[in-house]
C-alpha cells in the first residue's frame, strides 16, 4: 500500500465514523476542519510543482461562495446563473475560434471527454476510438463506460500523435479521433490540422483541458511555433473540445466545459426531465454546481485577454528559467517546453520524487521516457523555484 493510503487508513482508524446523535459546537467543527486543512499541502506555498491545479483567483472564490446554493441542473430556478453559464461558454468559444459558441459547463475534462465520446458514438453509430498514447487516462474511463473499442496509436519523435499510425488505423468503424492540445505529461500539442486533413467524416475531439487557457495567449504573444498552430475550432473537422477553467483559467474546482460546433446533433444526450423547470436535461450530471460557473465568469471577465496574457507570459518565463537551472544540473528537457510543463530526463525519477517529498516538495514524474516532471502554475513563484532547486541539487547527489 502506498504511503498516502496507509496514512489515510491510520487517520481514519479509531475515529467515530458514525454520525453523532447530538451535534458538536461550531468551534469543535472549526477545530476539526483546521486540523484537516493543516494536513493538506497549501497550493499557494508554491511547493506543489507537479499538479495542474491552480490557486483560484480571489474574485473567483468570492463569486463561487455567492452562488453556492443554486443548482444549474434545474435552470428555470436560476436563470441568472444560466445567463452566466452562457456568457462563460461564449467567452470560451471566442478563445478557441468557435463561431456561435455552444456547450455546457461541467465538472471537468473527464466529464467533457466522456460526454464528447457519447455524442460521437450516438452520431456515428460506430465503435472505434482512436487516441494517442499521450492521452489523459480519462479516455479509458469513457471507452470502458461506453463499451467502445480502443485504438491506441503511437507518437512521433516529438511525442505528438503519429500521423502514420493514424493513417493505418482509419477505417469505416471509427467513431472519433481523440486528440490533445496540451498533453498532461509533456504539454505538447497534437498535429490537429493535419489530422483534420486526413479524416473525412470522423468527428475530432480536442482535449484542451490544460492548453485551452495557454495556447491562445502563446499564439497572441508569438511564442507558439508554427507547427503547433491549427489546434482549435479553426480546423473545420474539430467538432468538440474539452477546456478546463479550473486549471490555467484560475477558476474554482469544479470548472470544466464541453464546447460543441453548432450543427452537431445536440439532442444526442438529452433526456426528458418533466418534473424540473426545463423539460430536457442535456448534461451527464443532474445537479450542477453554480458556484464554479460564477467563479469562472468572474475571473474571466475580470482578467480579460490581457490579464491571461500576463499570467501565461509569467509562467512561461518561469519555465524558461527552470529549464536553464536544470540544465546547469545536467538535466536535459525531454522536449523543449511548449507550455508551462517541463520534463527532464532522469534515470531514477521515483527516488528523486520520494526524497523531494521528504523535503516538502511535490514534483511529478513520467515513465516513458523516465523523467522528472514540473508543472509551473501561476502560484509557483521564483523564490519557491530557487529553494526547490537547492534541495534538488542535494537530492541528486544522493540518488
Ligand atoms: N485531460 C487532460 C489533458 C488532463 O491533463 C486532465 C487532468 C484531464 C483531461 C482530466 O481533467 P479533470 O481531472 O479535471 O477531470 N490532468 C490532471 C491530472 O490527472 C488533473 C489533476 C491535476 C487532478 C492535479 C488532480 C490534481 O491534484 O494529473
Amino acid at each position: 500500500m502506498n504511503r498516502l493510503l496507509i496514512s489515510l487508513s491510520l487517520s481514519l482508524h479509531g475515529r467515530a465514523l458514525l454520525m453523532r446523535k447530538t451535534g458538536v459546537s461550531r468551534d469543535d467543527v472549526a477545530q476539526r476542519l483546521d486540523d484537516a486543512m493543516s494536513r493538506n499541502v497549501d497550493l499557494s506555498s508554491g511547493r506543489i510543482m507537479g499538479s495542474m491545479c491552480c490557486s483560484p483567483h480571489p474574485i473567483a472564490v468570492e463569486a463561487h461562495m455567492r452562488f453556492v446554493e443554486s443548482n444549474l441542473g434545474n435552470p428555470g430556478l436560476c436563470e441568472g446563473t444560466l445567463e452566466l453559464e452562457n456568457e462563460v461558454i461564449k467567452m470560451l468559444g471566442n478563445l478557441v475560434n468557435l463561431p456561435d459558441p455552444y456547450g455546457h459547463f461541467l465538472s471537468g475534462a473527464t466529464e467533457a471527454n466522456i460526454t464528447a465520446m457519447y455524442i460521437a458514438k450516438k452520431i456515428t453509430g460506430r465503435r472505434k476510438v482512436i487516441f494517442p498514447r499521450s492521452a489523459h487516462f480519462s479516455v479509458h474511463k469513457a471507452i470502458n463506460l461506453m463499451n467502445m473499442e480502443p485504438v491506441k496509436i503511437g507518437l512521433d519523435d516529438d511525442h505528438r500523435l503519429s500521423l502514420d499510425d493514424l493513417e493505418g488505423s482509419l477505417d469505416d468503424d471509427v467513431a472519433m479521433v481523440f486528440t490533445v492540445a496540451g498533453t498532461t505529461e509533456l504539454g505538447t500539442v497534437d498535429p490537429i490540422r493535419r489530422v483534420g486533413e486526413m479524416v473525412s467524416d470522423v468527428p475530432i475531439h480536442v482535449d484542451a483541458a490544460f492548453g485551452g487557457f495557454v495556447l491562445p495567449f502563446l499564439e497572441e504573444m508569438g511564442r507558439l511555433e508554427e507547427r503547433f498552430h491549427g489546434w482549435d475550432f479553426s480546423v473545420d473537422e474539430v467538432s468538440t473540445m474539452a477546456i478546463d477553467p479550473h486549471k490555467m483559467g484560475l477558476a474554482t474546482i469544479p470548472s470544466g466545459a464541453l464546447l460543441k460546433r453548432q450543427g452537431l446533433d445536440m439532442g444526442t444526450l438529452a433526456v426528458p426531465s418533466p418534473y424540473l423547470t426545463m423539460p430536457i436535461s442535456y448534461t451527464l450530471s443532474g445537479t450542477r454546481a453554480s458556484g464554479a460557473v460564477a467563479g469562472a465568469y468572474a475571473v474571466m471577465s475580470h482578467l480579460g485577454r490581457e490579464g491571461y496574457l500576463e499570467v501565461v507570459r509569467s509562467v512561461m518565463d518561469e519555465t524558461t528559467y527552470l529549464k536553464k537551472r536544470l540544465r546547469e544540473l545536467s538535466m536535459e528537457p525531454v522536449i523543449d517546453p511548449v507550455m508551462n510543463i517541463l520534463a527532464v530526463h532522469h534515470h531514477d525519477p521515483i527516488s528523486v520524487q520520494e526524497r523531494m517529498r521528504e523535503h516538502g516538495w511535490f514534483i511529478s514524474r513520467i515513465e516513458g521516457p523516465k523523467a522528472l516532471r514540473f508543472v509551473i502554475m501561476p502560484q509557483v513563484f521564483r523564490g519557491a523555484l530557487d529553494d526547490m532547486l537547492g534541495d534538488l541539487e542535494r537530492v541528486l547527489k544522493a540518488v
